[in-house]
């Protein structure tokens, strides 16, 4: 994944100093794009080790139209967990008893999350993250824009239409509440010579953390819906915004650069499977992935 490593080295050499949201501090570029094929291999990070199952289960939990973070937290992911606790925190008065990253902080956490796991009504009451993703792709003010689009890729492949949008005006006061308002913004599918492409504008990435996931589960994305409108994968073109290195993750930036990629992964799925919502957990396997460690750095959040 050499397009990542310029990318790395383009933010290096040319990003400037800027303050955001989290007060962390970056340095900045405006406006990047990389073009990945996806014939080469699964693009999966082999310079550092990226926990992938996370991003699989992610996007399954997306296309399910999923808001709640039960069936993530039944299978482990934690990514979305903190901003569902936080409100849940506020919202009971307990925030200064749990001052955050405390250890009771993370005691109190893992509680919360054992109770999302084993009572349903906690779960529905205190889990609900609001309008996020995967109600915007299967929902967007009714429209299920994820099986429209597959059904168009199918009849009119040639169109020049084939977007989703997981940004909606309407619904980001209630979306930055209890979380994030979209990085991945808006997405738009491409066939041409039997090959289907995809390509995603992402308005905010987080060069270090984000974007190896966002690359991974896009290219996953691709290859599914490929595989349900018998294509083959083509590219993944991933344009960006603003892309920006936390400048508490420059050291681990310069240690990933020092580091020779090995030979891609590759993903297989189940070819059984003909409906884009019919795919679990077991239709994937990820083989030949043997990357170097992985490499510790704090989320901004
Ligand atoms: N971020 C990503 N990819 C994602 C995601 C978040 O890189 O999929 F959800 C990063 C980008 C940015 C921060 O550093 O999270 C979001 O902050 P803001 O909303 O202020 O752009």
């Amino acid at each position: 994944m050499q397009a990542y490593h310029e990318l790395l080295q383009h933010i290096l050499d040319n990003g400037v100093r800027k303050d955001d949201r989290t007060g962390v501090g970056t340095i900045s570029v405006f406006g990047y794009q990389m073009h990945i094929d996806l014939a080469e291999g699964f693009p999966l990070l082999t310079t550092k080790k990226v926990h992938y199952k996370s991003i699989l289960h992610e996007l399954l939990w997306f296309l399910q139209g999923d808001t709640n973070i039960r069936y993530l937290v039944q299978n482990g992911v934690r990514i979305w967990n903190e901003w569902p606790f936080q409100y849940y925190l506020s919202a009971n008065g307990l925030e200064d008893r749990y001052p955050k990253y405390s250890p009771e902080w993370k005691n109190e956490l893992k509680a919360f999350e054992e109770k999302i796991k084993e009572d349903v009504a906690f779960a529905e009451k205190w889990g609900e993250l609001g309008p996020v993703y995967g109600q915007q792709w299967r929902n967007f003010g009714g429209v299920d824009q994820i099986a429209g689009v597959v059904a168009q890729i199918k009849r009119n492949p040639d169109s020049r239409r084939h977007i989703v949008t997981a940004w909606n005006p309407q619904d980001i006061p209630a979306m930055a509440q209890s979380g994030l308002p979209p990085c991945h913004v808006l997405f738009q599918f491409y066939v041409a010579e039997g090959k289907l492409s995809c390509q995603l504008y992402q308005r905010s990435a987080d060069v270090f953390l984000g974007v190896p996931f966002n690359i991974a589960s896009y290219a996953l994305l691709t290859m599914m819906v490929a595989q349900v409108c018998e294509l083959k994968p083509g590219t993944f073109v991933h344009t960006f915004g603003d892309v920006h290195l936390y400048s508490n993750h420059i050291d681990q930036a310069r240690l990933q650069l020092t580091r020779t990629p090995r030979k891609l992964p590759m993903m297989k799925i189940n070819p059984e499977v003909k409906n884009l919502f019919g795919f679990t957990f077991s239709d994937f396997e990820l083989k030949g992935y043997d990357p170097h460690p992985a490499i510790r750095a704090q989320v901004a959040v």
